[in-house]
Order: structure tokens, then C-alpha cells, then sequence
């Protein structure tokens, strides 16, 4: 070591490095707006991260973390019936994985039994149906409840499911002291991004204060909640926009069991929390640990005594959004470096996508390689000896601390809105996210921002991958026998006087939960115990409203795009008015980003943008597109609908004469089926990694007119 006198000053290194890069300005400016710098020192840290298992539990929340014990390795799956998922279950935990993570249907999500007509298209796609209790023992079957932690994610149709759970358990011989696991249960980020909602915000604040009340006083091993930020990255929000937003729920959950009479100290201890894990791996790192810090700061101030309702225990996924269908091997590495990022962040619980998530849901292939990309870090790298190995680096440290103080200038304005359920009211951490996520897709369109395979890098020619695919046809039809043997076989008054009182209690002040658990024991459906409710609470549904001026405003004067927008005129002056589009989604899949992306992007290069209402069938966009005279109907699908619900809607418009409407699909489309769907009458398909500019070029050219390249 040199004398310290001797040693060089950061004015000479300064120096040393602009002579490198000849003065370049070496600053990456991120998008959440952090200056990272290219060095960071001893200088730049200014708060002590104290040490793991103590708070603020900045490095960890357990004293020993992985050198004790390792993360769960908790893989999240769940499709068609529930003996196939049951059976897939049984071979990952034989492979190594320890935990498990139900993946439920949208029907399911929904609230709707597989025979309703409203969701023919997305039975068994995307997770698993679950009509009865019956569905759930058999998903269980072999699998102890009360050694096992389950992890469920639900939040429509979570007083139902988590009472299938808790019957399950019984008739299984497990007193529900003894389950293990943790239900979603966040409703305040379906407002805002994921769009699972049946009820609107009131009552269904309710509910999580139900289950707070059940969970603490009857279920003291159980995870009553996991608040969730995945989803808003997943929607494009920024990590500092993902950290307060979903810190800031919380603290208003917190408030709520509060208010409902508990005792803060009772049921804070179960609360969990679920964050997104992204390519940027050091911002990944910081915030998890900058999570820790403002939940440790949000909890004292509510007024909690026991350390352990401070601490932020979390599950973390790797990003779904980063994966491309272009190159997919490619996923591979990505998945790699976002669970190491979760486990140098600290997490309790991790799920590692599988290569071809970006597509379709995983084969056993697939999922292998995601499973085993956990367990070589356990077991092969000797990553877990040492507790928080980047704890003190100045630069985590530092990212930390700069984490920490833009979420709570965030979590500080929702305060002073009256809190988040306010806030989502109002919408504007939902415009905030759409703003960001516009951003975001045209950094990508424009290769400001690097995807291999998809913006930069590209294959001239890719083959094809093998994927799942579930025949929904018949997964509906074996569900709807099982509904009708379960229907026949119970006492139909013990049954429908469950019902009466679930709905009464919804009148007043029962508490849901408990009350649906004897609808489950009765055999109610899981549609009959969501429609009680409904009958009181009425059902919750928004238009969507896509920002202006972000995607475009990033395009300034760029050929292309003035091109595009001169097309957009030209189609005006021969029509007499602008060319006219429905943004569709269909069935009951809400995830919405790709949609209000497209409505961003062609209103801004001057297109009439129908931005039609979430949940719809394909008759009800027919004839939305009908009376709104369009010239093309964009369909967006993200949860595999699309074979059904698209197919339905062209011969819709076909009935009504009206087969001069142009409809082209988008969204997660995997190659397979585009042939399909151009014989069933589609004019154009864009699927995942899409550029929008070439998407509008395309668009054009089926309205008549050419744009050059
Ligand atoms: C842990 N333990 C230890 C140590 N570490 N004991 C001694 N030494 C250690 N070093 C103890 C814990 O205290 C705990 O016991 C037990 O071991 C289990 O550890 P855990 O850390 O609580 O882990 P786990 O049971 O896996 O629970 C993790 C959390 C839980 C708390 C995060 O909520 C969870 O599993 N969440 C998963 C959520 C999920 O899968 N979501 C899927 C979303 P005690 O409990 O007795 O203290 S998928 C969504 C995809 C997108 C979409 O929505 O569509």
C-alpha cells in the first residue's frame, strides 16, 4: 500500500480517464434517472449498511442468510387441468425444486367457472383451471400441505381459492394451523398494471383486510399477502417507480388491516413482498436492499414494535419482459445474470424463467434448464458461503442510498395524496408507468437501448423451438364434467344457505373468508362463491387511457417517422377523415402494456385510436368496430387466446358484411400459429420485439398506401 499522501487523488484519476476516452462523458444517465458514475469510492458512501439479520436489514434479513439456509427455489407453473400440473409438480420436485407457485387460468383469475361463455378462449391457457374444491385436491394429490410452502397467485378470485386451499388441506388431514405458503392477494397493482380485479377498489380492500383477520388469527405459518412490484416492471415502470409503488401498497395495506381493528404487530410479521429482477444487475442489487431500508422506515412509522413486522422478507422473478422470441438461447444467459442479481439482492424465494417464457409456458425442457440455473448457483459456485458478498461496495452502497431517497420522494407525494388507494384512484402511478414504458419502447425501437437478437445482433434466419401447446377444447370440456359431477353429487340447500350467507356477510361485516371456506366445504364453484360477492360488490371495469406524445416526441424529426405520419395524412385526405383503429383485448387476459403501447404509438403518428375496454368477447369487438366504423382492428393477445378469441372475431365482422374491416394481431404469438391465423383470415401478425415504426409501415401499406423505407 502506498503512503497515503503518496496515493493518487480522485482529480488524478480524473484526469487520467478523460485522457483515456478523450474527454467523453462517461455518465450513464438511467432511466429512472440516476447519474451512475464510472467510479464510485469510499466518498460516496454515506450510511453504514450495519449488519445482516439486523435492522434496517439493509444485507439481509437473516443473520446467516444463504450460509444458513439458501433461498426456495420456487418455480411458478400451472396449466390446463389440475392432474397435469399436479403431475408436473411431482417430477420438478423430484429434480430439485423446493417450493411450489400455483399458476392459475384467467377464467380462474376471473372469478368465472369453465363453462361460462365468457371465457371459452382461455380455459387451462396460461395456468390451471380450478373450478371446485375438488380441482384443488386433485392439484395436491400426493403433495403434503403441511410440509410443502405453496405460493399462490391469485387476487380476483382470492377468497374462493384460498378457501379451496384451506378444504383442501383438511380433507387432506392438515389443520389449517399448519399450511404453509402465501397467497398474492395484492389488488392495488391490478388496478394499476395487471388488471386481475372482479370488484371495485373498496370492497376489495376489504377482502385483504378479511384475510389479514382470518390469516393472523388461524393461519400462522401463512403469508397472508405478497405485495408486488414484478408486475410494474413488468408494465415498463422504472426500478425506483417499481420500488415506491410497491412499498407505498404496504403501507396502505398496513393501514387498512389497521383500520379493520387488528393489531399491527399481529399480522405485519406475514406480509411478503414479490419485486421483478431485470437486466440493469447492480440496480437489481440496490434495490432489494434499498427495499429492506424503507420498509424497515415505513413500518416504524406506522407504529410496529416487533422487528420482525419491519422486515421485507421477498420472492423475486427474473423479468419476463427482457426475454426475447428472437435468439431464444439467448434467455439463458439473461435468466442467469437476473438470478444472480436476486440472490446478491438477498432474496427468500426465486422463480427463473425458462427460455422460451417469452412465447409460450414452459416445456419440461425448458424448464429444467430454468430450475437447474438455480441449483448450480447453490450448490456448484460457493456463491451462498458468504452472507451479502457486495455488502460495502462503494458502489451498491451508494446506489443504495440514492434508491432509497427517490423512492420515498415518491412514497412521500402518495402520502400527501391521501395514499395509494387514492392515488390508483386518481391514476396517475399508472400514467407514470405507461410514461415510462412508451419511453422505454422507443429507447428500444431506436437501439438507444440494446436487445441481442432483437435491435442488434439479429439472425438472418432463426429455428423454430419446440413449445407447449395446451388444447383449451378439450381442457374446458373435461373441466365442465368435473363441475357437473361435483354439482350432483352435493346437498344443494346445505349449499345454496352457504351462498345466502357469504352474500349476507358481504351485506355487513362477516368476515369473507370464513364464510366462503364453508361455501368450499358445501361445494360451491368457485364462480358461484365469486358471484355471491359480485351480487354485492357489483363487478369493477375501466377504459383504458393511452398516453400521448411520449413514443412520437422520442422520434423528434426522424425521416422514417415523418414519413410514416405523411402516409397517415395521405390516407386522410383520400378517406376524408383519419385512418381509424381499434386497439382489441380480448377474453379475459389483461395484461395491457402491448396494447397501450400501439395505442400510444399510432395516436401520436396521427391514427384514431379506439382503445377498447378490457375483458371483451370477440362479438362485443365486432361490433365495437362496427358501430365505430374502423378500418383495422388490432388484436393484442398476451395469454394465448389468441387461436380462439381471433378466429371468433373475423368471422363476427365476416356476418356482418363487413370483411373490408382489416384485422391484425399482436402480442405473444408464438411462429406456430401464424399460419393458422392467416388462414383464418388475419393480415398481419407482430409478434413479441416488434419495432412499432415497422409495425405502422406495415399498417399502412394494407390501408393503400406505401411508406418508403
Ligand atoms: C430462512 N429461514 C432460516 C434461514 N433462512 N432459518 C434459519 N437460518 C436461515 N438462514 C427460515 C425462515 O425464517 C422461514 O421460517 C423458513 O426458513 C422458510 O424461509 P423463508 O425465507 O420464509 O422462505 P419461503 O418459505 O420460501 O418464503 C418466502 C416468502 C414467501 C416469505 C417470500 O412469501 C414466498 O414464498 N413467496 C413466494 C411468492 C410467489 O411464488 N409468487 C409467485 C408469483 P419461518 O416462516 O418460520 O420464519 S408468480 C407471478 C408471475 C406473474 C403473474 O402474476 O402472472
Amino acid at each position: 500500500m502506498p503512503e497515503p499522501s503518496a496515493r493518487p487523488t480522485l482529480d488524478k484519476w480524473e484526469a487520467a480517464a478523460a485522457k483515456e476516452v478523450k474527454g467523453k462523458d462517461l455518465t450513464w444517465n438511467t432511466p429512472e434517472g440516476i447519474a451512475v458514475k464510472p467510479l464510485y469510492t469510499a466518498d460516496d458512501v454515506k450510511t453504514d449498511p450495519g449488519l445482516p439479520g439486523f435492522a434496517p436489514f439493509t444485507r439481509g434479513v437473516r443473520a446467516s442468510m444463504y450460509a444458513g439456509r439458501p433461498w426456495t427455489i420456487r418455480q411458478y407453473a400451472g396449466f390446463s387441468t389440475a392432474e397435469a400440473s399436479n403431475a408436473f409438480y411431482h417430477r420438478n420436485l423430484k429434480a430439485g425444486q423446493k417450493g411450489l407457485s400455483v399458476a392459475f387460468d384467467l377464467a380462474t383469475h376471473r372469478g368465472y367457472d369453465s363453462d361460462h361463455p365468457r371465457v371459452t378462449g382461455d380455459v387451462g391457457k396460461a395456468g390451471v383451471a380450478i373450478d371446485t374444491i375438488d380441482d384443488m385436491k386433485i392439484l395436491f394429490d400426493g403433495i403434503p400441505l403441511d410440509k410443502m410452502s405453496v405460493s399462490m397467485t391469485m387476487n380476483g378470485a382470492v377468497i374462493p381459492i384460498l378457501a379451496f386451499f384451506i378444504v383442501a388441506g383438511e380433507e387432506q388431514g392438515v389443520p389449517r394451523a399448519q399450511l404453509d405458503g402465501t397467497i398474492q392477494n395484492d389488488i392495488l397493482k391490478e388496478f394499476m398494471v395487471r388488471n386481475t380485479y372482479i370488484y371495485p377498489p373498496e370492497p376489495s380492500m376489504r377482502i385483504i383486510s378479511d384475510i389479514f383477520g382470518y390469516t393472523s388469527r388461524e393461519m400462522p405459518k401463512f403469508n397472508s399477502i405478497s405485495i408486488s412490484g414484478y408486475h410494474m416492471q413488468e408494465a415498463g415502470a422504472t426500478q425506483v417507480q417499481e420500488l415506491a409503488f410497491t412499498i407505498a401498497d404496504g403501507q396502505e395495506y398496513v393501514k387498512y388491516g389497521v383500520a379493520s381493528g387488528l393489531d399491527i404487530d399481529k399480522f405485519a410479521g406475514r406480509l411478503s413482498f414479490f419485486f421483478a429482477i431485470g437486466m440493469n444487475f447492480f440496480m437489481e442489487i440496490a434495490k432489494l436492499r434499498a427495499a429492506r431500508v424503507l420498509w424497515h422506515r415505513v413500518m416504524t412509522n406506522l407504529g410496529a414494535k416487533d422487528e420482525r413486522s419491519k422486515m421485507l422478507r421477498t420472492h423475486c422473478q427474473t423479468s419476463g419482459v427482457s426475454l426475447t422470441e428472437q435468439d431464444p438461447y439467448n434467455n439463458v444467459m439473461r435468466t442467469t445474470i437476473e438470478a444472480m442479481a436476486a440472490m446478491l439482492g438477498g432474496t427468500q424465494s426465486l422463480h427463473t424463467n425458462a427460455l422460451d417464457e417469452a412465447i409460450a409456458l414452459p416445456t419440461d425442457f425448458s424448464a429444467r434448464i430454468a430450475r437447474n440455473t438455480q441449483i448450480v448457483i447453490q450448490e456448484e459456485t460457493g456463491m451462498t458461503k458468504v452472507v451479502d458478498p457486495l455488502g460495502g461496495s462503494y458502489y451498491i452502497e451508494a446506489l443504495t442510498q440514492e434508491l432509497v431517497d427517490k423512492a420515498w420522494a415518491i412514497i412521500e407525494k402518495v402520502e400527501a395524496d391521501g395514499g395509494m388507494a387514492k392515488a390508483v384512484a386518481a391514476g396517475w402511478p399508472k400514467a407514470m408507468i405507461e410514461e415510462a414504458a412508451a419511453a422505454q419502447a422507443a429507447r428500444v425501437d431506436r437501439v438507444e437501448q440494446v436487445i441481442v437478437g432483437v435491435n442488434k445482433y439479429k439472425l438472418a434466419e432463426q429455428d423454430a423451438i419446440d413449445i407447449l401447446d395446451v388444447d383449451n377444447v378439450a381442457v374446458r370440456e373435461a373441466q365442465i364434467r368435473r363441475i357437473e359431477k361435483v354439482k350432483a353429487g352435493r346437498d344443494e340447500a346445505t349449499c345454496t344457505a352457504a351462498l345466502d350467507a357469504l352474500r349476507e356477510g358481504a351485506r355487513g361485516t362477516g368476515n369473507l373468508l370464513e364464510l366462503a371456506v364453508e361455501c368450499a366445504r358445501q361445494r360451491a364453484t368457485l364462480g358461484e362463491i365469486s358471484q355471491a360477492m359480485e351480487d354485492v360488490f357489483g363487478r369493477y371495469g375501466t377504459n383504458p387511457t393511452p398516453v400521448k406524445g411520449v413514443y412520437g416526441g422520442a422520434y423528434g424529426d426522424d425521416q422514417r417517422w415523418s414519413n410514416l405520419i405523411d402516409g397517415v395524412s395521405a390516407i386522410e385526405r383520400r378517406k376524408g377523415r383519419k385512418p381509424k383503429m381499434l386497439v382489441a383485448k380480448m377474453g379475459q387476459d389483461g395484461h395491457d402494456r402491448g396494447a397501450n403501447l400501439v395505442s400510444s404509438a399510432f395516436g401520436d403518428l396521427g391514427f384514431e385510436i379506439v382503445a377498447g375496454p378490457l375483458f371483451q368477447t370477440p362479438k362485443e369487438a365486432a361490433e365495437l368496430a362496427i358501430k365505430a366504423d374502423v378500418d383495422v382492428v388490432g388484436a393484442s393477445s398476451l395469454a394465448a387466446g389468441h387461436k380462439t378469441l381471433i378466429p371468433e372475431l373475423i368471422g363476427y365482422l365476416k356476418d356482418a358484411g363487413r370483411t373490408d374491416i382489416k384485422v391484425i394481431a399482436g402480442g405473444v404469438i408464438p411462429a406456430q400459429d401464424y399460419q393458422f391465423l392467416r388462414d383464418a383470415g388475419v393480415q398481419g401478425i407482430f409478434g413479441p420485439g416488434t419495432n412499432l415504426v415497422d409495425a405502422a409501415g406495415s399498417v399502412l401499406q394494407l390501408l393503400g398506401h406505401n411508406v418508403p423505407p
